[in-house]
């Protein structure tokens, strides 16, 4: 029978399998299995590695979602009825200009700044298992560096471009509806975003990274009969699932990329994605301050009085 999950009832229980790598000082034990994750991919869960990072990432991250929630609570009198009714809607902001980039009373945006730092302190130590646990197996750190893009982005939004700025109002409050309303003001007050080319090809590389992915996933799994899911060895050993792929693509656009070079499309489409973009948002009010205008002196936007 063949294999397949998501789709089907089969699903392969081997019952606590310790897997490969080097000895290491976490022990790799807990491990169970799920038929439920089994049905999306692999039934076997764990062993987790927690480790110092994760710890101290998961507890810091802990710290960040506490104080944002006990504001929120704060915020509808501590509420819990309420605080559910208008969970989507509740904010915790950054100072007020006025503050600059110093450190603002608790409740004049001192809680974000609190906030904000043990959330950072968190991401960059789940950043550093990513890439230590990878080193430890022997791997490449890609996953890392993808991260990595993602976090850039983060950091300019958060801090990057406050301090470019002068001053933390500038970035974006914790909340759900909040964050995107930030959004939407930003690029109003810039003139637009959609004029700025870093918010183009930021676009590009999220929808490229899309079409990219379906494009993929769809490859193999329709030429997964012929062995194509075995992808990586038949990087160096072409089977026919491989050619039927690549052939497949010569037929239909006289273009393959290889087996291998796929898989780079999609990590650099991903990567730049938050790549270009954090670089548009930095040049936002630093060095540009209405891309219309600056669209309109570049000959992208039509310029009446040229
Ligand atoms: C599917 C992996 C799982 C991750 C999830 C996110 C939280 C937030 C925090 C209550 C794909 C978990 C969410 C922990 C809870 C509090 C304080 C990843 C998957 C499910 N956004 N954004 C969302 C973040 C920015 C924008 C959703 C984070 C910028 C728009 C979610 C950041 C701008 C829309 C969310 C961040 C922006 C969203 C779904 C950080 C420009 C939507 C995310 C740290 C880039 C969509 C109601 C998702 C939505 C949405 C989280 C930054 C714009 C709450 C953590 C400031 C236009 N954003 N976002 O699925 O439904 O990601 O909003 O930078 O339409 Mg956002
Ligand atoms: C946010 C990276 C940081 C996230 C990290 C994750 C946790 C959660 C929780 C475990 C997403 C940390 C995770 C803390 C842990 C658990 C449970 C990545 C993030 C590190 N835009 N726009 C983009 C489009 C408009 C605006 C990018 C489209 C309007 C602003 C993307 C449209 C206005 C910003 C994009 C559109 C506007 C963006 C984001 C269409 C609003 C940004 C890429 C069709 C009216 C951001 C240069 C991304 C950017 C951004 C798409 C329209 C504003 C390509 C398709 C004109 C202010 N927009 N946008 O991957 O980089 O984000 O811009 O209209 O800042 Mg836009």
């Amino acid at each position: 029978m063949e294999y397949q999950n998501i789709f089907s009832r089969v699903q392969v229980s081997a019952g606590g399998e310790a897997s490969v790598g080097p000895d290491d000082d976490w022990p790799r034990t807990g491990m169970f299995d799920s038929w439920l994750l089994g049905t999306f991919g692999d039934a076997q869960v764990g062993p987790f590695y927690l480790g110092w990072l994760a710890l101290a990432s998961l507890l810091s991250g802990f710290i960040a979602f506490e104080i944002i929630g006990l504001n929120m609570l704060a915020q509808v009198d501590w509420n819990p009825l309420e605080f559910v009714r208008q969970l989507f809607w509740l904010s915790l902001d950054p100072p007020t200009a006025e503050h600059g980039l110093g450190f603002a009373p608790l409740d004049e945006g001192g809680w974000w700044q609190l906030a904000g730092l043990f959330l950072t302190v968190s991401i960059i130590l789940w950043w550093l298992r990513m890439y230590l646990r990878a080193r430890v197996l022997g791997m490449g750190t890609h996953i890392a560096w993808a991260f990595a893009s993602a976090i850039w982005l983060y950091l300019v939004l958060g801090f990057l471009r406050p301090l470019a700025m002068g001053d933390f109002s500038e970035a974006v409050p914790f909340g759900i509806f909040p964050h995107l309303d930030w959004t939407q003001n930003f690029s109003l007050k810039y003139g637009n975003l959609f004029y700025n080319p870093f918010h183009m090809l930021s676009i590009a590389f999220l929808y490229g990274s899309t079409l990219l992915f379906a494009m993929h996933g769809a490859t193999i799994l329709a030429t997964d009969r012929f062995g194509a899911h075995k992808e990586v060895e038949q990087i160096f050993d072409r089977g026919t699932g491989a050619e039927r792929g690549a052939l497949f693509w010569r037929w239909t656009m006289g273009f393959n990329a290889s087996i291998e070079s796929i898989h780079r499309w999609a990590l650099w489409f991903a990567i730049l994605t938050t790549l270009t973009g954090g670089i548009g948002i930095i040049l936002s009010g630093t060095v540009v301050d209405n891309w219309y205008l600056w669209a309109m002196e570049h000959g992208i936007a039509p310029n009446p009085n040229p």
